[in-house]
């Protein structure tokens, strides 16, 4: 020890100070040579990336409760009920929200009544039983997986923890040899899943294989989390278990709604009707939200006489979940005859629309676009303004360490009318922006704060700011301006943004 102290000792005095400080610089750029900022943490893990980019997709609610009219069956229903008029198509279900703009969708093969939509061998409370040929045929996981991969999709499953029939519900058999099979046996139709549904409903009252009568369970620790989800992982590697599964979380209400706050950090003990809107900045674990929504006015399954709700009201759900943080899953149940009804199709297609015509003509691509900071360049790449027009989403604008504020400007040769300015955050360095506002000006030079009731505060994956303040009413007839500015306010560490659109 003493040895190491005199050669240390010895070294620092015979080194000239120059040659020590040069060595020092030649080694920070060898550790870091494209100058990347450094992460703030917690980061999301590189599935959770790949699951935020999915967006909007859909919810599709098809089962047993399809032909009973029941949202939650009791588990005793007769298998003979599951009776398609028709034979049931997944391949509609997937072209009509594609045509809506969604990139995937998620089909519930076992809600809580516990009847499989495939033929599992974990219990015979599945369609094999079921009352007439085409139902018998039925193999919604195999027919939706295919026609995913077909479209160019991303596909997962709703499988219900909770098992109303099950008469192992409530012990650890149910969890080893009914529901942690199930999830095995849907890898046979694909092990490129995005997600697994796995609802917060769970334990109380059912049929549980005719003993009846109530179930409770610790739902913290009867689905051994850990190992359920190693073990979809290990054969579903970028499959996010959602809800139970811990690894993105419930938006705490089922209205289409994120909080304009809304930060994809949370703390393992959060309250999701209390936080689950708006995270917590400085939660532990990387925890995004998910938005369920229904796009009709009844149910989550198929109910005569239901009607979808208009596309000005599925738009502002857009605007509500997606535009702010959130990713939206929109469900749409198919009827009896295991089809989307027409009405719900000219719904979906109408949101669609809308979000072409709102959000599909990006004015920044036009504009000169110039920023009060750039971070010095590394060996191979820059951090330049254009990083945020270039539609590529690994490269983004920074600035260097220490800043914590600067000012993005773009500005057009001629006026344009401007509706609405969407902005993301580089994720994968972490969630960082927490205050920004968006002003325009008619002459370049006389600005006008705009937006100015809404919480102009996190941004994230994505976030769209209607310039009216409205979500509701959010296209009236625009602003005319020559220039708009963003102004990062404050954040956590160097501010990064991958894109700026204005629409
Ligand atoms: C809830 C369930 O209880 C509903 O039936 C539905 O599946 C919804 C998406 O999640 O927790």
């Amino acid at each position: 020890m003493r040895k190491i102290c005199l050669s240390c000792f010895l070294l620092g005095w015979l080194w000239p100070v120059s040659g020590l400080s040069q060595l020092m610089l030649r080694d920070e750029a060898l550790a870091n040579p494209e100058n990347e900022p450094v992460e703030v943490h917690p980061v999301p893990h590189a599935r959770q990336l790949k699951w935020q980019e999915t967006e909007f997709y859909a919810f599709f609610h098809y089962g047993m409760n399809t032909y009973t009219g029941l949202e939650w069956g009791n588990g005793d229903e007769d298998e003979s009920l599951f009776a398609p008029t028709a034979a049931p198509d997944p391949r509609q279900w997937l072209e009509v929200v594609q045509a809506a703009g969604m990139k995937g969708g998620i089909a519930v093969v076992k809600h809580h009544d516990g009847f499989c939509l495939w033929p599992t061998e974990t219990t015979e409370h599945n369609v094999t039983r079921s009352g007439n040929d085409f139902g018998r045929a039925v193999n919604i996981p195999r027919d939706f997986a295919a026609a995913a991969k077909e479209l160019g999709m991303k596909y997962g499953f709703y499988i219900s923890p909770w098992d109303r029939n099950s008469r192992y519900y409530g012990t650890d058999k149910y969890v080893k040899d009914v529901f942690l099979r199930q999830c095995a046996e849907l890898a046979q139709y694909g092990t490129d899943q995005f997600e697994m549904w796995f609802d917060g409903a769970n334990g109380g009252t059912g049929f549980y294989g005719g003993e009846r009568g109530t179930r409770n369970i610790d739902r913290s620790t009867y689905y051994d989390v850990p190992n359920l989800r190693d073990t979809v992982h290990k054969v579903c590697p970028d499959c996010v278990l959602w809800g139970v599964g811990g690894e993105a979380r419930w938006i705490g209400n089922e209205a289409g709604w994120a909080g304009e706050t809304n930060w994809s950090t949370e703390n393992r003990d959060y309250a999701p009707e209390k936080n689950g809107m708006y995270g917590s900045e400085n939660g532990w674990f990387w925890l995004p939200g998910e938005s369920d929504a229904k796009a009709t006015n009844r149910g989550w399954f198929y109910h005569d006489g239901e009607s979808p709700l208009s596309p000005e009201r599925l738009f502002q759900m857009y605007l509500e979940t997606v535009g702010r943080n959130a990713t939206l899953i929109l469900n749409i149940p198919p009827n009896k005859a295991g089809v989307l009804p027409p009405a719900s199709v000219n719904a979906l297609k109408g949101m669609g629309d809308l979000i072409k015509k709102r959000l599909g003509h990006d004015l920044a691509l036009s504009s000169i676009i110039a920023a009060s900071e750039v971070r010095m360049p590394g060996a191979t790449r820059n951090y330049g303004v254009t990083c945020m027009t270039d539609g590529d989403k690994n490269t983004y604008w920074a600035t260097n360490d220490g800043t914590t504020n600067a000012v993005i400007t773009l500005t057009w040769p001629e006026k344009q009318t401007v509706h609405y300015v969407e902005l993301m955050e580089p994720i994968a360095k972490g969630q960082r922006i927490r205050k920004f506002k968006i002003e325009t000006s008619e002459d370049g030079t006389s600005w006008t704060r705009r937006a100015s009731t809404v919480e102009t505060t996190t941004i994230g994956y994505k976030r769209i700011i209607p310039l009216n303040g409205s979500t509701s009413n959010s296209y009236d007839i625009g602003y005319p301006v020559k220039a708009l500015r963003v102004t990062i306010e404050d954040s956590r560490a160097c501010p990064l943004l991958s894109k700026v659109g204005v629409y």
